[in-house]
């Protein structure tokens, strides 16, 4: 197998942490974004999304979204299950994962490509050309502040952000809080829940990739 990274993007550090916390040796190769790499005609070649992270299986078979490499690695490694060991906590850990792809990582995105120089020009991933929007990149804060401000209510008194055990929804959590720093944006000082679960999860071993 071969893991398509790129060590300063969240989306493959999502699957970095996800091999990491499973244990899991995997050859990997950096695609450097910022070179433009991922556009490349051999990277095409693995995915035409143009977007990192890919895993190409030793079958020639492809993933190329990270939802997929998730999928394929807990069904070949069920342990420890990241995606829920039970239906009902399958279905929690995909239901809060959900908002959190939705509401925070798709709003930083949004905020962060469509204001940033360097992205001008490439305010969607993919293969084909968008111009930015400033408004978008205006909304895309206030949706990050929206959200930043709901992780405590989302956490609880719970130790982890879908339940008793560390999955997916931890993972990305994390990824899209680190990732709203770039915005200088974070959780309130006074979130009580957000920072206990914040320290824990960053404490770990795979926090660190
Ligand atoms: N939902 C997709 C998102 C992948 C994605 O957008 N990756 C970004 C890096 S975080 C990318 O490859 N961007 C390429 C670009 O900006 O041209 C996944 O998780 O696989």
């Amino acid at each position: 197998m071969k893991f398509y990274d790129c060590k300063t993007a969240p989306s493959p550090r999502r699957v970095r942490i996800f091999i990491a916390e499973k244990g899991l040796d995997i050859e990997t190769v950096d695609i450097d974004l910022r070179k433009g790499e991922q556009m490349s005609a051999e990277y095409r070649a693995i995915n035409p999304n143009c977007t990192v992270p890919a895993l190409v299986l030793d079958d020639g078979n492809i993933l190329q979204t990270t939802a997929g490499i998730w999928a394929y690695l807990e069904d070949l490694h069920p342990e420890p299950a990241l995606l829920g060991a039970t239906a009902l906590e399958k279905g929690r850990i995909a239901d809060v994962r959900w908002k959190i792809e939705f509401a925070g990582l798709m709003a930083m995105a949004e905020a962060l490509r469509n204001s940033v120089p360097a992205m001008k020009g490439r305010a969607l991933p993919g293969p084909d050309d968008f111009e930015q929007i400033p408004e978008l990149a205006e909304r895309g804060k206030q949706r990050v502040q929206l959200f930043l401000d709901r992780v405590d209510t989302m956490i609880g008194d719970k130790p982890f952000a879908a339940g008793d055990n560390y999955s997916v929804a931890d993972i990305d959590l994390m990824i899209m809080v680190d990732f709203a720093g770039w915005l200088k944006m974070g959780l309130p000082k006074d979130a009580d829940n957000a920072q206990r679960w914040y320290e824990a999860v960053s404490s770990r071993p795979s926090a660190k990739l």
